[in-house]
């Protein structure tokens, strides 16, 4: 992991998912997507081998670094760890977020699913950065997805969550500003950026709408950054 603690801006955030890219290259929609206003990156791929993984998730730090915009790596601490990127999202079913603060140390950034009411009142009690609250709605991108939580749903889990909150499943340009209204910092992004016919007019029109609906000041770098430098 890096030297010095990240910060990071979840406002629009790529879940880059080589299954949703419809056999087009990864990280040419990482940086399509980077281009035009994706904020942050996970790699979630739940079907490439240890060194597949490790080696995509390498390639996308060298490229997103040139962009100031952090790597997330799902589920796979190993992965992050080898890889250099800036942190782990874990869901419930993986390992402990301390067990993953532990190996990865304190400067990486952490992320954790969320899924419902009881999850969010039963936080583990250990630096976590940011959570990511869903399925918002109904999404075929996780096929063990949890009941989709609905907009108020996901606002009445948020409000008990004292830290940045994510919305994530089946978020489109559509529904996008009513996850802000409902309280989230940002918007988690997989098939509507990935599978796109243009990944970057899709990235660009979701960013439209952050804006638009105030959760995005037009800036990658403004107030809604968390973390310290
Ligand atoms: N976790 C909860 S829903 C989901 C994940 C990874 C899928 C998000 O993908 P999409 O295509 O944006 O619904
Ligand atoms: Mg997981």
């Amino acid at each position: 992991m890096k030297t010095h603690r990240h910060t990071f801006d979840p406002r629009l955030y790529l879940i880059l998912d080589p299954a949703q890219t419809r056999g087009r290259e990864v990280l040419s929609i990482a940086e399509q997507a980077v281009h035009h206003g994706a904020t942050m990156v996970q790699l979630r791929w739940k079907d490439g081998s240890a060194r597949e993984f490790a080696a995509l998730a390498r390639r996308l730090v060298d490229m997103l670094e040139t962009h100031g915009i952090p790597l997330i790596v799902n589920d796979r601490i190993d992965i992050a760890w080898a890889s250099g990127a800036h942190g782990a999202h874990v869901g419930q079913g993986d390992l402990e977020l301390s067990d993953a603060r532990a190996m990865l140390g304190r400067r990486a950034i952490l992320g954790l699913s969320v899924t419902n009411i009881a999850e969010a009142r039963n936080l583990p009690d250990i630096e976590l950065d940011y959570v990511g609250l869903g399925p918002v709605f109904a999404t075929s991108t996780k096929l063990d997805a949890a009941p989709p939580l609905g907009v108020k749903g996901f606002s009445e889990a948020r409000a008990l969550l004292r830290l940045p909150v994510v919305a994530i499943g089946g978020i489109t340009v559509g529904n996008a500003a009513s996850v802000v209204a409902a309280g989230a910092n940002g918007i988690a992004v997989s098939s509507a950026i990935c599978a796109a016919d243009d990944p970057g007019d899709a990235t660009r029109r979701l960013e439209e709408v952050l804006i638009a609906s105030g959760a995005a000041a037009g800036t990658r770098s403004g107030a809604a950054s968390f973390g310290e430098p």
